[in-house]
């Protein structure tokens, strides 16, 4: 039999970590959130409130320290870039627990506040690994581009069920409908999916911005950590320039 100290060698993934100089997301997705949503008596399709949990508990990372390079948040996902600056010497096991841990634990406290409901909410978590600043606004363009899907679904979905459809005739019914073909069924029932709250469609942005403040003569910048809700398309030059701009900016960044 081994010694006991010799057991401490079967932690064969203590020391799996995420290659020196890679940039990398953190992507955390609410486990059975349907499920959550209907439990606490979320608002259908979408419920600000929620939106507003996600978002606090993605600004308790910021607060926490892992100074990530920014996160955005849609549905029920977080996704965390870190770029120079990475959280527990990019070690996977820890990133993937405490990170979905704490954020799991801010949500289900910010649930209670918002809706009164006690309901312990959780997150998985993964890590995607980013070849370079391109690959950062694809991935973003991606997370968006599946958002939208989602969204109008989401929509289509509630008005078949206010018809009567049975969940199962709905997602039959949704597999064989052109996007185009979504967003007439829902105009002629008076939804414009082109006019929802820019957040449903686009998602948040979290990132830390400058602000030029003159303090005894002397120009100092401060860093402000903004919560963008009104997003551009990150398949659109507008959008790219914004995360490019957020990128240079974190660059500028000393914390
Ligand atoms: N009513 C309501 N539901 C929401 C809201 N935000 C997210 N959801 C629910 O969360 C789901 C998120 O999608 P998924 O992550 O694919 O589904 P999930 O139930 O979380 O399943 P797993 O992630 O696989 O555990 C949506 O399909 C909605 O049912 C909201 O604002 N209101
Ligand atoms: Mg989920």
């Amino acid at each position: 039999m081994n010694s006991l100290e010799d057991l401490a060698r079967n932690e064969i993934f203590s020391r799996t970590s995420i290659p020196h100089g890679a940039s990398f997301f953190v992507r955390l997705d609410g486990w059975k959130f349907r499920k959550l949503s209907e439990a606490i008596g979320a608002e259908k399709p979408f419920d600000e409130r929620i939106a507003k949990c996600l978002v606090h508990s993605g600004r308790m990372l910021f607060e926490k320290g892992f100074n990530p390079a920014l996160l955005y948040t849609v549905s029920d996902e977080l996704n965390i870039l870190f770029m120079n600056w990475t959280p527990f010497h990019r070690r996977i096991e820890k990133i993937d627990s405490i990170m979905p841990s704490l954020v799991s634990a801010a949500f289900t406290l910010h649930l209670q506040s918002f809706f009164g409901k006690a309901a312990a909410a959780a997150f998985d978590s993964r890590i995607i690994i980013m070849a370079n600043e391109d690959s950062v606004i694809k991935y973003l363009a991606w997370r968006q581009i599946n958002a939208w899907r989602n969204h109008n679904n989401a929509y289509a979905y509630n008005l078949f069920r206010k018809m009567g459809y049975k969940p199962r005739e709905i997602a039959r019914k949704l597999k064989g409908l052109k996007t185009g073909e979504i967003h007439e069924i829902l105009f002629r029932h008076g939804i414009n999916l082109a006019e929802t709250p820019p957040w449903q469609r686009r998602g948040i942005l979290l990132y830390k911005e400058p602000v030029h403040r003159k303090v005894g003569g002397r120009e100092v910048i401060r860093w402000k950590l903004k919560e963008n809700w009104d997003l551009p398309l990150f398949t659109r030059e507008e959008g790219t320039k914004l995360i490019q701009k957020i990128l240079e900016w974190m660059k500028q960044r000393r914390d």
